[in-house]
Order: structure tokens, then sequence, then C-alpha cells
């Protein structure tokens, strides 16, 4: 019997050991949701949520946005896979487009900023400029300009306020990004986005 109490004591410390260092680990709260890498070439993104490009209007097509995944070499946290929107406004009509992404809901109230990565394509061209909508389950669209997009990877920051028609932070529905005819020059062109988060700065 004193055998299997020592055989049990020592198992104990031992689970008390391995207990603390997975509490350890885990101990430093993450301050960072990934919302989306890409890296897995596929959809979904990180949080489940589905993910795609849009037109205004899909039977014109002198305008629209096309996906795909493309690698990149870059160095840092934008690496992998990332999203290339080959974008195109240039058309006789009225034209927007660009890509959208499911948020599934998501609970944002522990973070205070958006984040992504965003670089122009340089031999295809890009526009400096875009927009991005985030909306909430009402879907009421909050719009924030984008700007100095250069052809390197840069990390965009925006702070929640900016986005002053979220009503509920507790449940976001959708990330959209916009092409148009307004802020978007060239007309034609080619963006890379990756390693879209929320963050507590
Ligand atoms: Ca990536
Ligand atoms: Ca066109």
């Amino acid at each position: 019997m004193k055998k299997f109490n020592i055989s049990l004591t020592l198992a104990l410390a031992l689970l008390m050991v391995v207990g603390f260092g997975v509490a350890t680990y885990a101990a430093p709260a993450s301050n960072e949701l990934v919302i989306a890498d890409f890296d897995t070439g596929d959809k979904p993104n990180n949080i489940g949520g589905d993910f795609g490009g849009w037109d205004k209007d899909p039977n014109d097509e002198s305008q629209g946005t096309q996906m795909s995944f493309d690698t990149d070499d870059s160095q840092g946290e934008a690496s992998g896979y990332a999203i290339r929107l080959d974008y195109d406004v240039d058309s006789p009509n009225p034209a927007y487009n660009g890509f959208w992404m499911k948020l599934n809901g998501e609970d944002a109230t522990a973070y205070n900023t958006l984040n992504f990565y965003v670089k122009g394509d340089a031999k295809a061209g890009y526009t400096k400029r875009f927009k991005i909508e985030l909306k909430d389950m009402t879907n009421k669209p909050s719009a924030y300009i984008v700007s100095g997009v250069t052809d390197q990877w840069q990390k965009v920051s925006i702070p929640f306020e900016k986005f002053r028609r979220i009503e509920n932070w507790n449940s976001l529905n959708e990330l959209v990004f916009v092409f148009d005819d307004i802020n978007s020059s060239p007309k034609t062109g080619s963006i890379l986005i990756d390693q879209i988060t929320f963050s507590k700065q």
C-alpha cells in the first residue's frame, strides 16, 4: 500500500507540474483575434466565415472584382497565402465592387481595433485609396477610407470608434472592401489583403 501511495503522490506531483505548465502557457490572455490569415488557401476564414468577391451588377462584364489566393514571400505576419483582389471599375456604367467577409456574429467587445495588411501589385497597378465597411447584425454599413497604399506590405489599424454606425459590437456580421469609380485610381488594378485581426491596444 505504501508503494502505491508513493506512486500516487508522484503521479499527483507530476500532474501538478504538467497542469501548472499548461496554466502558465495559457495564462497571457490573447489580445488579438485572427479573423482571417488565408493560410489554408481555402475558405472559410479563421472564425468559420465565408468570403468572396462581389459585383454591383454581375451581368455587367465591364466591371467586377476577381478574388484569388496569392502566395507571398514577404517577411512578417503577412505571409503564406494572402487574398488577391483584381478589381475593375472602369465601366460606362456606375461601377463598384469588391470583397466581402462574414464575421459570423463574432463578439468583438474584448477588442478595440481592426487590423489588416495591405499592398498594391506594382505590375498590375493599384489604387492608393479604397473603402471598407463594417456591419453589425443591423447591417447598417460604417464606412472608412483606407489611403496611402503602396507596393509594400503595411499594417492598417483602425480604432473601432471610426465605425460610427456600429451599435452592437457583441455581434458583428460582415466586413466589406469596396472599390468604386470615385475612390479607385487607376480604375483597374490589384490589391492584396492579409492577416485580418481584431486587437486590444
Ligand atoms: Ca496569410
Ligand atoms: Ca472595365
